[in-house]
């Protein structure tokens, strides 16, 4: 009988309605290799005990599975969050999990260093030859010739490098204290990975310091093969580059002497002088907080972006904050900005003055967060299906027609920017936007025409129709 381990929650809380699947493709590794953590840290009585730390990838979800203590890392920084871990909470059990891109490229020093010192942690790297999450891009693990959407003729070894091996890299340092390479493409595979996960995890329930498995693991999606010919490529392919062994197992041995950390509080850490030019205060200047979301793709982060621009132009205080979700497709994104007379507190924004939603998960995300008072833009061709809280001011608008009529069908963003000025939310004059739009094109000065032209033709709607 299939039955879920205990080191998992009883029900995903990710999305509603969906509380028993994980967001993972057909075929993926990441939900074995998470199962097999989960069972072995429930079995080993250390789930209350550990501090799991999910990377930036396909595996960013982990913390909505595993039943323990969870912390998610910046994209390639799991190590080095880890490493912190283990000197702030020396009696935890702390895992980092990072897949090849995240740990292999732009966190392989962090990673690298923190092997290299032997820091007390358990360490899995999940290779699947390729940066699964952001589209199947070429990967530092990326094997001579594979293609990936960067490597569309092949990977060129000599003009992008080896395939690199990080267990034999890791093997040349004094301090790790077991490392061994495993696979999950079938199940004798997964019996091996089983056993390595295990250890891994004994290593830090009894304190013995740095163990590091790197698990070999399909990506039907990206791989562009169904999930037997996934594992097939992963069990003919990969081991060729990436052969399975046992590197080490020091566990015997004595173990290392525990690192002495001398404790200061987080006053101490974060209460240095800040040396910079200061902003003036501007009194008159109202505080106003902004979110705009949509569908990656749509400018939503430009669009806020150009606003922030403008009003850093005028010496007001900015903070833009972007934020965009891990899944590979459909994902949403959105960007915080607040404008302000005063310094500002807080980038986030729970509750925006003003929403703009060019998609509708966002706007029925985001519109039941506007206060009373506050306003809502949305694209005219998203149904609105959920209701507006009492007090919030909701306008349509054909930003996606207006953008086509003019000839730039990508620029509904600018439209919205458009409606926002000409309903004076933006407390700017026109020719301020106008100005930050030409800026934001510096690029691609072949656009600028078009944005300009749909800025216009917005404005002019939102007088006619809105005021
Ligand atoms: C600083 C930063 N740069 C780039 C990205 C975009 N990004 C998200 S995940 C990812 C890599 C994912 O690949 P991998 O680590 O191999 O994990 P997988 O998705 O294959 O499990 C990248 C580049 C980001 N989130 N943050």
């Amino acid at each position: 009988m299939i039955v879920r381990s205990q080191g998992f929650y009883p029900e995903f809380e990710r999305k509603a309605g969906r509380k028993r699947t994980t967001h993972y493709c057909a075929g993926c590794g990441h939900g074995i290799i998470q199962k097999l953590i989960a069972e072995a840290m429930a079995d080993l009585g250390i789930q209350d005990d550990t501090v799991f730390v999910s990377p930036v990838g396909c595996a960013a979800f982990c913390y909505y599975y595993l039943d323990c203590g969870n912390v998610a890392g910046p994209h390639g920084r799991a190590a080095a969050v880890a490493s912190g871990l283990v000197r702030v909470i020396p009696d935890k059990i702390v895992v980092a999990y990072q897949g090849d891109g995240d740990l292999g490229a732009i966190g392989f020093n962090n990673a690298f260093q923190a092997a290299n010192r032997g820091d007390g942690f358990a360490h899995f790297f999940v290779n699947n030859a390729l940066y699964g999450m952001t589209g199947g891009q070429m990967a530092p693990t990326t094997l001579a010739g594979q293609k990936t959407t960067t490597s569309p003729y092949g990977r060129d070894v000599v003009s992008t490098g080896e395939p690199l091996k990080v267990c034999e890299v890791f093997d040349q340092l004094e301090r790790p204290v077991y490392i061994e390479r495993v696979s999950v493409a079938d199940s004798k595979r997964i019996m091996k990975a089983r056993k390595a996960i295990r250890k891994a995890l004994e290593i830090q329930k009894e304190g013995k310091g740095y163990a590091f498995v790197e698990i070999l693991s399909p990506c039907p999606t990206n791989m562009k093969a169904d999930a037997m010919g996934a594992a097939a490529f992963v069990s003919e392919e990969m081991e060729r580059a990436f052969p399975l062994r046992l590197f080490r197992d020091r566990s015997g041995e004595e173990p290392p002497r525990p690192i002495e950390v001398e404790a200061r509080s987080i006053d101490d850490i974060v209460s240095a002088d800040y040396e910079g030019d200061a902003i003036d205060d501007l009194p008159d200047v109202r505080e106003r907080r902004y979110k705009f979301s949509g569908f990656g793709g749509q400018g939503i982060l430009s669009l806020g972006l150009v606003i922030a621009d403008a009003a850093s132009e005028m010496g007001r205080h900015v903070s833009w904050f972007p934020s965009y979700g891990p899944e590979q497709r459909g994902g949403s994104a959105s960007c915080s900005v607040v404008v302000s007379g005063r310094e500002i507190g807080s980038p986030a924004i729970d509750h925006p003055d003003v929403l703009v939603a060019m998609n509708q998960p966002s706007l029925e995300r985001f519109l039941p967060t506007v206060p009373p008072g506050g306003v809502a833009i949305y694209e005219e061709s998203v149904p609105l299906e959920a209701t507006a809280p009492e007090g919030v001011t909701v306008h349509p608008f054909p930003a996606s027609r207006i953008a086509a009529e003019n000839g730039a069908p990508k620029a509904a963003n600018t439209a919205l920017l458009g409606c926002l000025v000409e309903l004076g939310l933006l407390d700017m004059p026109g020719e301020e936007l106008r100005r930050a739009l030409v800026r934001s094109f510096a690029a691609k000065p072949k656009l600028v025409e078009g944005n300009l032209a749909v800025f216009e033709a917005a404005r002019g709607h939102a007088r006619r129709e809105l005021l």
